[in-house]
Formats: structure tokens, sequence, C-alpha cells
């Protein structure tokens, strides 16, 4: 048997580009209800009842939780629309946004 006359090069293919994705972070204060905080994360997030319930403590408890990850674009969108949404209520509901590690 001949050997053959070319090898696959293994680990040399460039890993394609990606933008990087952005955390949307909850932060906590004093003034916005509990209950207010989870219908907002239910409202743009997208999260069930008990994954809001959980993430609105911990941003209680540790003064800020991570709510999901996205491309940067889609994190700054929901982050403006859940603090517009406290705005309107005049509470002082904040989001960051932050690349990814
Ligand atoms: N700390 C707020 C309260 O006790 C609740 C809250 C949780 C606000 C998470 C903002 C973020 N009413």
């Amino acid at each position: 048997m001949s050997q053959p006359l070319v090898r696959p090069r293994v680990g040399t293919r460039p890993k394609t580009q990606r933008p990087p994705m952005h955390k949307v972070i909850l932060l906590n204060d004093d003034y916005t209800p509990r209950e207010f905080v989870v219908e907002v994360l239910k409202a743009v997030f997208r999260m069930t009842e008990t994954q809001a319930h959980a993430v609105m403590l911990t941003a209680h408890r540790k003064s800020a939780c991570v709510v999901a990850v996205f491309a940067r674009d889609v994190a700054e969108t929901k982050a403006s629309e859940a603090i517009d949404l406290g705005k309107a209520k005049g509470y002082p509901l904040f989001f960051i946004t932050e690349p990814e590690e």
C-alpha cells in the first residue's frame, strides 16, 4: 500500500469570523416593583414567569444579572425597549449591554 499523496491539513483552517455577541444585563434599583420587572422580562425577552422571576431575584440580590445574549443591535434594541417600558411608568429600571468575553 502506498502513502496518500496529500495529507489533510488538521487544525489549520482559519476560523470564520463572527461578530461578538452582546450580553443584556439587568441592574437592580430600589424603586421598580419586582412584579413589574418580571412583566418586562417576559414581554421583551420572551421569558417564562419562572425564568423572569429568577433573573429579577438575582439582580435584586447581587445588583445585576445577565438576561440573555444577542447580536449587538438586537441586544441594544431590547435593552432600550425594556428601559422605555419602565420610563413610561416612571421607574428607573435599567439595562446595559456589553460584549461577551
Ligand atoms: N429591587 C427592586 C425592589 O425591591 C426590584 C428590582 C429587581 C428592581 C431587579 C430592578 C431589578 N422593588
